[in-house]
């Protein structure tokens, strides 16, 4: 199974561009680790960025957030991640139909495919959504992830639900769609060829939720117990107290956390 690979292995195989870099990534900064830098300055998700830089294999936007936008901020995180080697995700959950998402995403103020290597969508509309954002994101090397699963309380992506989404990646081909947002292997019983990425929010070691529904489960019950690729951190690193060196030392024990999960995976 997809969970006794190393990311290296995994990488030489897969058929996207995009996926191949994060699993590169990965293997040779040995980190599983994405925050995501959810604050509303430019330059204080600049400053996040550049701290966390050296501990991520990825950071995760929430574009739409930030109040004084310019196209000068996507240009500088998207020199920081050539720079530091880690891979940008807009985490845009695109819900509409097929044109209307291929419109968000390469147009607006945010020209979200022109930065973004990685972004998500959720399976609810059916399989145009992952036509309508292929067609501007798949010339561009691109990759989509879809909602199979999510870490709120009360979510409604359980179930038939999460097998629907799992069968409409099978079908897109994984030279678009390379995974999912999920709480584990939602794949389990692919071909053995098969190679889903799955990234996991709601990752925490300190706090158990928050006050609007969100849950965290820790670094080694997600990747270990689990079996999830990517942990992803937001308000545990970002929100430490103790100013910059502190989100540096935070991002650090999460990805040493979410590393030894994963070598202890290897060999379960
Ligand atoms: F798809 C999902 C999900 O199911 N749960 C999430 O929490 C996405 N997220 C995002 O991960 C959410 O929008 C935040 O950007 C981030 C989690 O942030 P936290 O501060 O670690 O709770």
């Amino acid at each position: 199974p997809t969970t006794l690979k190393t990311y290296g292995a995994r990488a030489a195989a897969h058929p996207n561009a995009t996926a191949r870099r994060l699993l590169e990534t990965m293997e040779r900064k040995k980190t599983n680790l994405c925050v995501s830098v959810d604050v509303t300055k430019s330059a204080d998700v600049l400053e996040v960025v550049r701290r966390v830089a050296p501990a991520v294999c990825m950071v995760k936007t929430h574009i739409d957030i930030i109040e004084d936008f310019t196209p000068a901020l996507t240009a500088e995180l998207a020199r920081l991640a050539d720079e530091n080697d880690f891979v940008i995700f807009e985490d845009r959950k695109f819900a509409d139909i097929g044109n209307t998402v291929s419109l968000q995403y390469s147009s607006g103020v945010h020209r979200i495919a022109e930065w973004s290597h990685m972004t998500n969508a959720h399976p609810l509309p059916g399989p145009g959504i992952i036509t309508g954002l292929g067609v501007v994101g798949k010339p561009l090397g691109r990759a989509l992830l879809l909602l199979a699963e999510m870490s709120s309380a009360g979510n409604l992506a359980t179930g038939e639900y999460t097998r629907t989404a799992v069968r409409m990646a099978r079908e897109a081909g994984r030279d678009w769609v390379v995974g999912f947002i999920a709480m584990g292997r939602v794949d389990e019983g692919g071909d053995a060829d098969e190679d889903f990425l799955v990234l996991t929010p709601g990752v925490g070691l300190v706090a158990k939720g928050d006050k609007l529904g969100q849950q965290y489960r820790t670094p080694r019950e997600v990747v270990y117990d689990s079996g999830c690729d990517v942990i992803i951190v937001g308000r545990g690193i970002y929100g430490v107290q103790g100013g910059a060196e502190a989100v540096l030392a935070e991002a650090e024990k999460y990805r040493a956390e979410g590393w030894k999960a994963y070598e202890e995976r290897l060999s379960k």
